[in-house]
């Protein structure tokens, strides 16, 4: 749970539940992602890409997550921002291996940074570089610099193949 922990330490010293957007393009492995912190039992024997979004929800110690997972596809991005305002934290999942659509991804970050529900608030980011077994994929810091991430505003970037 070590993903949720590190939010959960951003967030969780002021708030016992948090909702957490979590986005990227389509494709990189949010649903996979998430599938991989459930509980056995709950656990999809197959992630289908996401129509809309759906709803899922983790506890760490302290806080109730409850993660929204988007759907990256390009005619459900419009969704992201409806969820902006009432989200405490974001994770935002980057395809390592799908270099030509790193460009794609940064235009989508620079949209959220720039929106007013976001740029007027100090919210917690993570940035997870995935697919980091694919064998051609880029390193956790050719993505971090192909993304431009800001360190000023508590990102991180995890790399933690899965
Ligand atoms: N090799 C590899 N494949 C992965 C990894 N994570 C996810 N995948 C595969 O990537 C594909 C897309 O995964 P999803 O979890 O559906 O991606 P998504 O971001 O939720 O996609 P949308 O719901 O369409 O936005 C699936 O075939 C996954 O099995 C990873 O770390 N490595
Ligand atoms: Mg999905």
């Amino acid at each position: 749970m070590g993903m949720f922990d590190k939010l959960a330490f951003y967030v969780g010293l002021k708030k016992r539940e948090a909702n957490v957007l979590v986005i990227g393009l389509d494709n990189s492995g949010k649903s996979t992602m998430l599938n991989h912190f459930k509980p056995e039992a709950a656990k999809s024997m197959e992630v289908v890409p996401t129509v809309g979004f759906s709803i899922e929800k983790f506890k760490t110690k302290n806080v109730s997550f409850t993660a929204f997972d988007m759907s990256g596809q390009g005619r459900y991005r419009n969704l992201w921002e409806a969820y902006y305002a009432d989200c405490q934290g974001i994770i935002f999942v980057v395809d390592s291996s799908d270099k030509l659509r790193l460009v794609v991804a940064k235009d989508e970050l620079d949209q959220l940074l720039h929106n007013p529900q976001i740029k007027n608030r100090r919210i917690p980011m993570l940035f997870f570089a995935n697919k980091m077994d694919v064998r051609e994929a880029c390193s956790s810091v050719k993505v971090s610099s192909a993304l431009g991430s800001r360190k000023n505003n508590k990102q991180t970037l995890a790399h933690h193949p899965i």
